[in-house]
Order: structure tokens, then C-alpha cells, then sequence
């Protein structure tokens, strides 16, 4: 099964971000991109692509542990970035040193469960808003409109394993559909 492992921001700041999205869907050129569902919005921590069911355990307990020596976080949605005009993006603000070891603890993660990881190019929190079709669309109006935003701040505390899956036949316009599998809490500060 196609997993990653993620955090998932809670209801509140969903909502906030789906306020701001739908502001966004107003800007020249909206219509060129494929939105993502509020109801899937995620920071991915790691990808681990197609895994085997026999290594979903293992990988289980190592994902325990990384959170496990995770001490709880403050996070915020704050302004938004693009990759290339390939994708628009929330950022964040925040505990961004302890999201990214969290991130490396999950790579780790996999990687000790015997999973093959791509070795990455630095860590960019974000939280995919976007991505677009076949045509380019100019995506800096959408980051300068993301600019000021800023949602409230929460404390994250677990660590989610989410498989994704990818729409049949790659029917344009369809998106994948986000199960969470697994959820480890965060262990005490410190
Ligand atoms: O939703 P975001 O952008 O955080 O882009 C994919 C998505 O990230 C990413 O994993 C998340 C869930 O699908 N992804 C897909 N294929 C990937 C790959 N081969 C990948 N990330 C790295 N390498």
C-alpha cells in the first residue's frame, strides 16, 4: 500500500485555511489548477511509497518510537510558497525545528523497517494546496495573496501513518483519497 507518514492539522485550522483557500479560488487562473480537499490536508513528514502489508508493523512499532521521543509542538498555517508552478502550498510557523526532526525521525523510521527511501533534498514544511494541470498557471499571485495569512496556533501531538489512494485510471481531475492508518502520540517534553 502507497503510505507516508504526516501531521494532520486539527479541524480549527482546517476550516481557517479552507476560509483563505476560498479566496483563493477567486484569483485569475484558479480554474487551471487542481485543489486539493480540505479533508486531506496534511505536511508530509516522509513518503514511503508502495510498502508491503508484511512491513506495515514493523514500520507501526519504529513510527511508535519516533513519536515517542517527540515532546509536543506548537504549530500555525502561515503564508503559503509554490514548488516551481507545480504546486501551491500552506506553510507553517512555529516549532519548524522540531517538525523537521520529526521528519527525519520518520525517514529513519522507514528506513530501519527496510523500506528503499529517497535520499531528500532538504525539508520544505508545507501543506499542498494545489497542483496544476497541464497548463502552467502563474502561481505567485496566489503566494503573494497567501502573504498575511496566518491561522491560530495548536499544539501538535502525534504523528499520523496515511496511505493514499490514487484514483483509477488516472482520470484527470480526480484526487487521491487519504486513509489514516495509524496515529502514535507524542511522548512528554523533555
Ligand atoms: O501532499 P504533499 O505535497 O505533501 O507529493 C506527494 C504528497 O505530498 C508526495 O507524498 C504525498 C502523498 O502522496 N509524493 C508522492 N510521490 C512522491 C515521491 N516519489 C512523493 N514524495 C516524494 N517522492
Amino acid at each position: 500500500m502507497r503510505l507516508f507518514a504526516a501531521v494532520l492539522p486539527p479541524a480549527v485550522a482546517v476550516d481557517e485555511l479552507a476560509a483563505e483557500v476560498r479566496e483563493l479560488k477567486q484569483l485569475p487562473g484558479a480554474d487551471g489548477l487542481r485543489w486539493t480537499e480540505p479533508a486531506g490536508w496534511h505536511f508530509t513528514l516522509a513518503f514511503m511509497g508502495e510498502v508491503p502489508e508484511e512491513t506495515v508493523p514493523g514500520l507501526s512499532e519504529r513510527l511508535a518510537r519516533a513519536a515517542h521521543r517527540t515532546e509536543p509542538f506548537p504549530l500555525a498555517l502561515h503564508g503559503g510558497g509554490r514548488f516551481g508552478d507545480r504546486a501551491l502550498w500552506a506553510g507553517a510557523s512555529g516549532r519548524l525545528d522540531v517538525l523537521r526532526r520529526l521528519a527525519e525521525r520518520a525517514d529513519a523510521a522507514a528506513r530501519k523497517a527496510g523500506i528503499d527511501m529517497d535520499r531528500h533534498r532538504g525539508y520544505t514544511p508545507h501543506l499542498t494546496l494545489a497542483r496544476s494541470r497541464a497548463a502552467a498557471v502563474d502561481l505567485r499571485p496566489f503566494v503573494a495573496a497567501l502573504d498575511g495569512f496566518e491561522g491560530g496556533p495548536w499544539t501538535v501531538g502525534e504523528l499520523s501513518l496515511v496511505r493514499s489512494h490514487l484514483p483509477r485510471g488516472g482520470i484527470t481531475g480526480q484526487r487521491p483519497r487519504y486513509e489514516e492508518v495509524g496515529r502514535w502520540p507524542f511522548g512528554g517534553a523533555g
